[in-house]
């Protein structure tokens, strides 16, 4: 029996590598317990939400799906649509953005943050946006991405251009690409492009600064989105080759998008080369860049390396046997190895006994 096992694993090995992947849900469930997709960016899903009073109420965490708070009291200010509170700014109503709720990023405390930890590709390039209003008059928000931890305003991301939004007459405070303004008007879409440096992400937003002399009164928030649109690739190739084509450069790359590869081998020489890859969406505009990997091996070696495929990590499974004596005596050693960059691991067989 036991040697029919071993004469499984072998033929095995002999057809290949036994390899299988897992898909993104199944890695955000069991490997990392973050998603990949940002939750109830809308904030329909919450506690309040059979109720069609228009009115606020100040929630505990809990009663949002997804979303965390920095608030010390864990209190989370969510908006029905058409609130018109009654004296700050006083008669002036408010409408959803998108759907039937909104946010104040603060509720009773300055200074905090409205926040998502997601699983990340690290190196790939996603694009946020929000919908931002001020309340009273020009309110600042910033978008702070980094890796999952305490962010700060040296996290604080540049929107595209046209994306920073916009200040009313007489606004005296400060004014650039992170600095994300909203009047009182109208509702403004915010939106830019980030590299993931870390496989979880600290999506969140943070109320700079706000019209009113209470810091925790403005930036209504609505319609969070978060969107994978590039992912860096890596493969091996062997001098002479022809240079890779561009398609093998990025995987899940966003319709619309296309790429743009700056410094790809000429394949005259053993090396590893990382290629900048310039992402442009459907203006032909450079919105970002990922790096992407090509080892090239001297003509006639063994390839070391899988390629990447997608927003899933290879599983490889090494089976080591032991032969002695020119029979198989027994199994040694199993080795389970998971590299996001696809490259293989080896493991040298282990003899004895
Ligand atoms: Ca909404």
């Amino acid at each position: 029996m036991i040697k029919q096992v071993l004469k499984g694993f072998i033929a095995a090995l002999a057809a290949g590598l036994l390899s299988f992947s897992l898909g993104g849900g199944a890695l955000a469930d069991q490997v990392i317990p973050y998603p990949t997709a940002l939750q109830n960016g809308s904030f329909e899903d919450n506690a309040k939400k059979d109720l069609t009073a228009a009115t606020n109420y100040f929630i505990d965490q809990p009663d949002l799906p997804g979303w965390s708070t920095t608030a010390s009291d864990g209190k989370l200010e969510l908006w029905y649509t058409g609130f018109t509170p009654a004296s700050v700014p006083g008669g002036i109503s408010f409408a959803a953005q998108d759907g039937s709720w909104f946010m104040e990023i603060n509720a009773n405390l300055p200074d905090t943050q409205l926040y998502q930890d997601l699983a990340t590709n690290d190196g790939a390039l996603y694009q946020w946006s929000f919908w931002h209003r001020g309340r009273t008059g020009t309110d600042t928000a910033m978008m702070l991405l980094g890796p999952q931890g305490a962010l700060t305003t040296d996290d604080a991301q540049p929107a595209a251009p046209g994306y920073e939004g916009t200040v009313g007459g007489g606004f005296t405070g400060t004014t650039g690409p992170t600095y994300l303004t909203a009047q009182r008007g109208a509702w403004v879409q915010h939106m830019g492009y980030y590299v993931a440096e870390a496989d979880v992400t600290r999506f969140a937003l943070y109320a700079y600064d706000s019209a009113y002399t209470n810091k925790t009164v403005g930036n209504l928030v609505d319609n969070a989105a978060w969107t994978p649109i590039a992912f860096p690739t890596a493969q091996t190739l062997h001098v002479g080759d022809a240079a890779p084509n561009d398609s093998t450069l990025v995987d899940n790359l966003a319709a619309g998008y296309t790429i743009d590869p700056q410094n790809v081998p000429d394949m005259t020489a053993v090396g590893t080369y990382k290629i900048t890859v310039q992402v442009l969406d459907a203006a032909s505009g450079v919105v970002g860049s990922i790096v992407s990997t090509v080892q090239v091996l001297a003509a006639g070696t063994t390839g070391e390396s899988l390629p990447q495929t997608g927003n899933q990590h290879s599983v490889l499974l090494w089976v080591a046997v032991l032969v002695c004596g020119g029979a198989t005596a027994a199994l040694v050693s199993l080795a389970l190895s998971r590299n996001k960059h696809g490259t293989r691991r080896r493991y040298a067989p282990k003899h004895g006994g």
